[in-house]
This record gives structure tokens, sequence and C-alpha cells, in this order.
């Protein structure tokens, strides 16, 4: 795609019904690895008088086209590169359409593509177009029939959406399966994989009483390793049962995990398709983190079969109706199912770097945005966790109660339409009777608000005064902002930390006061939560925060503290590199207090016990001072294991090892012994129990840590264990991923040599998204002092691999392009390479729309 007029973006005001409807289609695939034929016939109802017939396709060679059974002639129809334009036709009629397909050639695994032998469709958001002349929009709702056509012999399962209603083998030994799914849905929930699997079978027996067939189909070998996913698959089941009274409805539910996938899942009706490395996971090869995230996106996709199947997005713009709410469903899914707190922890974090920075940016959008060029570049960070922390906002608002009340109305109002983000606001206030009007501006509004917090306490009346403002910043193509509807959930506590008073206020105005009676002292407020997706600023003294990281119940709020403490820290040491960075006795007595009796939550205590990474601290400045903060890190470190070595030491061997079991205590338990480990590594002896932890681990998170540790520690040590590790795992690609990463997460300069090694390993492929993500991804989000070296030479190696790309797969490109596109936030040398890198990018012939978007967004 290289002419300029087909790079025009669609906006939200443009939107209009469709004009044509689609109740019913009947699908026929005969697949064949470089010309498949689909045949589609579908039934037409005109909704609109008089216009033509406007069908989206891309990369399609068509065959026949009929109407009402009478062939067309090319002089029929008009044919672009995108579209098949029908300029008279009948008020109802049928459309037969064939189109012919090269799925062997489609690295860009969108549409139907074949890899690894496996035949697999990825629809969403717009590469059911690849497939079929068809309006491609998620307002049109049509119920499918569809029928497989293949070789059994070479694939032996061949599924798609709904129940499968018949097998027929044909006379030239082929065999044709047929399934319909009886609920409308919109082409992007249209699903078709075909292939050799394992298959583990289950079932579900449904509140109401009805049983569900669970499949879940892995690679041929691998079933072992689909156990885990499975009873993942049935806790989500439950839980939205019991949670929201949400019931499955089909009688199969099938989950296929596949090698080449662009992103983690895709929740197709009754079909769900998982990227392999979100399903496969056994007690040897899964870190903690594996089995976290796929419970997570196993409910993830599960809980979309309500919030976004049966109820859908009317048009693209908004995505976040089903992935913010999502997303927030998946979130209190797996917090009851751990820890909480670490939960939010987590949550957070993801804000505060990868989001905090996207609206710092040039992709700054709103969580509904309001322009698209190219819709797979709008499933970010801001959609879908910015998405989630406005649905948490309601649900603050609300309370629990109102909110499932709202929600309950949502679906019961919308179900089997496809509606709006307004739509869903509407049924919060509608179930709840109130008005949510100035909330909805979280919905439009793009960009990370400041809030600032003043505290004035009267002790003769005993009273709290709280001055609490909002300030906004132009974001890209929003120069003016209003304010907010903002929640702030406070704890008001005593001297000795505890709870005094607690309070929801809601700040509406740019600057407001809020006053609490019988406050007894003058407290120390703490904000509980991070009930809103805003930075929050308040003077804390280092007492302060001292006493909310030791006394306050809120787990959260003390791990909070901590960050505040660390990033006041760095800031010190950025504004004066040189002046020695002297850490306060107070904070190693709190430090070693931990080390020596670790919290019930040993998870939160190993958090407690890290530093924030290097993305948080940058996001906390308008220019990036990348050396001063690596070097702060560094230094604070050091210190840290000076002068806490013997209660690291013990912290270490107290907390000990049991033989590998995934359960909140033990993740949590490897989190506090690992942590010590990293610390530790630096010490200059700590060769000798390094390996020891390295070869008495029998499960890949502790096999890892002692790896990155390590690594990070600069120590040779880690050529052999990488070796070692290559040699045991170079059967599982998968593990062989963490190898990849762990590698290019090298903080010295030899990376480059790995990166250029290692993109030629038998293992590796520029076409396995996983594989470039494994490496590339890594390299360019993990390696900080490398990627961002001064000389450019990090940005150098990321753009080659970009333009490289976005010739196999735009979308893998366009995801790792996005850390040069900040080039605005330094002020130094790194922004004159980082420019440099986009404008030769920008000269390249046939620039995907993908990567289009965002390197002119950029530039401008
Ligand atoms: N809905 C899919 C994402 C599709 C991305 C298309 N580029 C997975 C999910 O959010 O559940
Ligand atoms: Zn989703």
């Amino acid at each position: 795609m290289s002419s300029n007029s087909a790079r025009s973006s669609r906006r939200l005001a443009d939107y209009r019904q469709p004009d044509f409807l689609i109740p019913e289609m009947d699908l026929t695939f005969e697949l064949a690895a470089e010309a498949t034929r689909v045949t589609a016939l579908m039934q037409l109802r005109q909704q609109t008088e008089g216009v033509p017939l406007v069908l989206d396709g891309q990369q399609l060679n068509l065959q026949s086209i009929a109407i009402n059974g009478a062939e067309l002639n090319p002089e029929d129809y008009q044919l672009t590169d995108d579209q098949l334009i029908i300029a008279k036709v009948p008020a109802t009629f049928t459309l037969q359409i064939t189109t012919e397909i090269n799925p062997a050639a489609n690295t860009a695994l969108e549409g139907l593509y074949l890899a690894n032998n496996v035949f697999c469709t990825q629809c969403e958001a717009e590469g059911f177009r690849r497939i079929m002349f068809y309006p491609d929009r998620p307002d049109v709702l049509t119920v499918y029939t569809t029928h497989i056509i293949a070789d059994q012999s070479q694939h032996p399962y061949l599924l798609s959406n709904g129940n499968q209603i018949a097998t027929e083998k044909l006379a030239d030994g082929r065999t044709r399966v047929s399934w319909h799914d009886p609920f409308a849905k919109p082409c992007y929930l249209f699903a078709l994989v075909a292939g050799n699997f394992d298959c583990i079978s289950d079932s579900f027996r449904t509140q109401s009483g009805r049983d569900v067939s669970l499949q879940l189909f892995v690679d041929p070998g691998q079933r072992d390793k689909g156990h885990f996913a499975m009873a993942a698959l049935k806790r989500a089941m439950r839980w939205d049962e019991t949670r929201y009274k949400l019931e499955y409805d089909l009688d199969v539910y099938m989950v296929v995990a596949v090698d080449f996938f662009n992103m983690g899942a895709m929740e197709n009706k009754g079909l769900n398709v998982f990227n392999s490395k979100y399903v496969l996971a056994d007690d040897s090869s899964a870190t903690d983190k594996d089995y976290f995230n796929i419970e997570s996106i196993i409910g993830h996709e599960y809980f979309h079969n309500w919030t976004g199947n049966r109820v859908t997005c009317r048009d693209w713009f908004q995505l976040s109706l089903k992935e913010g709410l999502t997303v927030f469903r998946d979130q209190e899914f797996s917090a009851d199912m751990a820890s909480a707190t670490l939960n939010r922890i987590d949550a957070v974090k993801l804000i505060r770097t990868a989001q905090f920075a996207e609206d710092a940016g040039p992709m700054a959008h709103p969580i509904r945005p309001e322009q698209v060029l190219e819709m797979n570049n709008f499933y970010t960070v801001t959609v879908y966790d910015k998405g989630a922390e406005v649905i948490r906002m309601l649900q603050t608002l609300l309370g629990k109660p109102g909110f499932q009340r709202g929600l309950a109305c949502y679906l019961q109002r919308h179900d089997g339409q496809a509606v709006t983000c307004d739509d869903f606001v509407s049924a919060m206030e509608d179930a709840n009777d109130t008005d949510l009007s100035q909330f909805r501006l979280w919905y439009s509004q793009a960009g990370t608000p400041a809030v600032t917090l003043r505290q004035h306490y009267d002790a003769e009346h005993t009273t709290l005064q709280l001055e609490v403002s909002q300030q906004h910043v132009a974001t890209a193509g929003q120069p003016e902002k209003q304010a907010l509807l903002i929640p702030l959930q406070l704890q008001l506590l005593s001297s000795d930390g505890r709870v005094d008073q607690q309070h929801l206020i809601t700040l509406s105005k740019p600057t407001e006061q809020f006053t609490f009676t019988d406050v007894q002292s003058d407290p120390v407020v703490v904000w509980e939560n991070f009930s809103a997706p805003v930075k929050l600023q308040q003077d804390y003294q280092l007492s302060q925060l001292l006493l909310i990281a030791e006394k306050a119940s809120n787990g959260f709020a003390r791990w909070d503290a901590m960050q505040v403490f660390w990033s006041n820290l760095i800031r010190e040491h950025t504004l004066q590199p040189e002046a020695p960075l002297e850490l306060p006795d107070a904070l190693i007595n709190v430090m070693r207090h931990w080390l020596q009796q670790p919290l019930p939550d040993k998870a939160l205590t190993a958090e407690l016990l890290t530093l924030p990474d290097f993305d948080t601290l940058a996001e906390q400045y308008l220019h990036i001072p990348v050396d001063a903060i690596l070097s702060g890190l560094t230094k604070i470190k050091q210190q840290l294991v000076a002068r806490l070595e013997q209660d690291l030491v013990n912290c270490y061997q107290l907390t000990g090892t049991t033989p590998y079991q995934y359960s909140e205590e033990a993740v949590g338990r490897r989190a506090l012994r690992n942590r010590c480990l990293s610390y530790l590594a630096l010490k200059p002896d700590s060769t000798e129990q390094l390996e020891q932890h390295y070869h008495q681990s029998d499960n890949m998170t502790d096999t890892l840590a002692a790896m990155a540790a390590a690594q990070d520690a600069g120590l040779p040590l880690i050529d052999t264990f990488a070796a070692d590790f290559a040699n045991k795992w170079q059967d599982n690609v998968l593990v062989m991923d963490k190898y990849f990463s762990l590698l290019a997460s090298n903080p010295e300069s030899e990376v480059f040599t790995s990166l250029t090694k290692l993109s030629t390993h038998p293992l590796f492929s520029w076409k396995n998204p996983n594989r470039v993500r494994a490496l590339f991804g890594a390299f360019s989000m993990r390696n900080p002092k490398q990627f961002h070296r001064a000389d450019g030479r990090g940005y150098r190696c990321l753009a080659e691999v970009v333009a490289k790309m976005d010739t196999i797969n735009p979308q893998v490109a366009a995801r790792l392009i996005t850390p040069l596109l900040a080039w605005q936030r330094f002020n130094d040398q790194r922004r004159d390479h980082m420019l440099a890198e986009l404008k030769l990018l920008a000269t390249k012939a046939n620039l995907s729309n993908d990567l289009y978007e965002k390197i002119t967004k950029s530039l401008l």
C-alpha cells in the first residue's frame, strides 16, 4: 500500500449504519495450501434505498459472483484494491461469491493462514476481508453455517464456530465437516482451524445444569502441558457464574493452541485460538508468571463470551467497550484466584510505564479513539488497560452492587446487539439512577491527569482540609482539556500507622477543598489502590513514607510509598549525578526488618524490596535522563548489598525451597528468595551461590532467576549457564524464547553479537512473532542500557528489524517500533539518532499502513 489516497483515516464522527444487513451466510472452504477456495452464499437485505453494495476485500482472487443465481459480468461490478462495488442490487437477494486465497503465503497472520501445517484464521479487527468480500465491520451480525472440505489424513480436526452438525466423506476422498453457530455474530468473531492435534476433553456443568463439552487442542505430544489451561478454564467459567451470574451458552467450548499467532489469544465464538505460549505449561518448563498469564488470558477470552460476543461493538472506535471491560473482569478474576494486592501492583506498573508513556507520546489517544488509519494500531494499553481503569472507577463510584446492577442491565438490554461505550455508561446510569455525564469525559479525553493534594490540619478544631487540584497537559491533537471526575480513595493514618478514617472523595473541579472533622492528629494521607489513572503528587517526608511502607494496612499503599521514596531519591541523583548517593539509616532499618521478618505475604515483601524499573522512573521526566537513572539504580543496589548483605543471606536461606508447586504461598516464597539472590549476585564472591541456585532448581522461575542475576552482575558464569540451558531445552521452543529474551537483555555491548548470532539460530524464524518478540522485543523493552546507547547503535538495530518485519508481518513491526516513536522524550544525541531512524524508515517503499500511521504521527 503506497499511494497516499489509500491512507485516509476513518473518523468516529462519520459513523453511519450499515446499508445492507446479512442475517445469514453459508461459507464453504476447500482447503489447499496455496489455493484455498472460499464460497459464500449470503442473504442480503438493503437498509438504505438506492445505494450500491460495497463490500470490503483485500488480496482476494475473485472467481465468480452471482446475484439470485445469475452470474455477473465484469461490467456489472467494480473491483478496487480493497473493495468490490455492485452499483445495482435488489432490495433483498442472495449473493454468491467465490474467492481464492493463498494461506501459505500469508505471513501477516491475518485472515486465513497456513503455518506449521495448521490452517488458522485471525479476523479481528479486519482480517475477514482477506477471506471473503464482505461488509467487514462489527455491526453486521450474521448467523454462520460453515463447511470445511479437506484431506482429513492431513488435517484430522476441521473446526469452526458453534456446533458440529455434519461430517461427510466426499467421493474424491476428502471430508466435509459442517458447523452451525446459532448466535449471530460479526465477522471478526469468525474462526476456522484445521490441523493435527492432541485433544484434551473435559466437561463443565453450568449453574442451570447444562453440560458443556470442553475441548483443548494442542500440538501432538503436548497433551500433558494443556491440563493447567483446562483447569483454569473451568475456574473462569465458575467464577463468571458466581460473580456475575453469567453462564456459557453453546454446547461446546473449544480452545486451540497454535505456534504462529500475532497476539496472546482470540475470543472467536466457541472456538478460541490461543498463542501456544499462553496454553502450554508444566512444572519444569513454565515460570510462575507463565502460569499466571495462562489463567488470566484463558479467563479473559472466556469472559469475552458475554462482554464482546453476546454484546459487541458498533464500530472499532468502541473497542474499549469490550476490551477495557474484559480486562477489568480478568483482573478481578485473577485477584480472586490469588493475591489481590499483587495483582493490583502489576496492573499499576503497566499503567505507569507503557500507558503513561503512550499518553505522553505521538500515539496518545482517548480510550475511545476518534480517528484511526490502521485499526490494529489501536489494540493499545490505553484502550485495554486504561480502559479497565475507567471501568474500575465506575465500580468505585457506584460500589460493587451498583456496578453489578449496571452490568446486568447493560447485558440484558443489549444482548445480541452491537453497541457503544455511551450505551454502556447509560446502562450504569439507569441501573443506579445517577448522572455520569462528567464521567463520560474519560472516554473522549486523552492524557494522564496530574492530581495535587495538599493538606492543612487544624489542631484546635481537629479538622483536616485537603486541597485537591487536577492539571492536564495537551496531548497529540487535543490541546484543550476539561476537568474530569476523579475518585480518590483515601486513608488518614495516625502517627502509629493506624487507619483513623477512610474516605472516597470525588474531584470534579479544577480545584476543590474537602474537609474532614474529628481528625485527632495531623494524619498521613494515603492513596489506596490507585483509584484513578492519574499521577498523584503529594509532599511526603521520608519518615511519612516509611510509616506507610511499614505500617499501612493497605498492601498496595505500602508498595507505593516505597516507589515514591525510590523515585525521589533517583530524582535527587539526576539533579546532582556526581554527589554521593547515601541511603538513609531509617530506610536500611526498615528493609532489614522485612528481610529478618518477612510479612506473611512474601510476594509483597519481595515487591517492597524491589526498586522501580527503568521505564517506571523514565515516565516521571519530561526529558529522560537515561544515564543518571541507570547509574542511580546501580549505586542504590550496590549500597543495599553492602549494607544488608548478611540479612540478604539469612533471608535467602530462611526462605528455603520445596518441590515446585504453583501456589500463592510458593510463588511468594520464590519471589522473595530470588529477589535476595539478585542483590547477592552483586557481591564479589557470588559465583558459588548462583551455581548452587541454578543446579538445585527444579523449576523455570528459579533457573531463570539465577541466569538473570548472573548476567546482570556481569559474571562470566552466565555463559556456562546459557550453554547448559540451551543444551537442555533445545527441543522446547517456548522455553528457548526465554533464552533468547534473557540474552537479549544482556546489559553489556556483547548483546549485539548475541542478537546477530541468535537471529540465525536454527530455532529462530522471522515469520514467527513469538521468536521475533522474544529476541528483539526483549532487547528494546528490557535492555535500557544497550537499547538507549548514546551512540544510537541500539536504535539502529531495532530500526533494521522493524524494516525487515514490515515486509513479513506489519502488525509485529508496528508493535516493535513503539520505543522509537518517543524521540521527543530525549534531549541529547539519542533524540537525533531516533529521529534519523524514523526518517529513514519513512522513506521505505511500500510501507504498511501500520507503520505509516505511527511514523507519520511521530514525525508531525
Ligand atoms: N480481541 C483479541 C485481540 C485482537 C487483536 C487484533 N489485532 C484478543 C483479546 O483482546 O482478547
Ligand atoms: Zn480482549
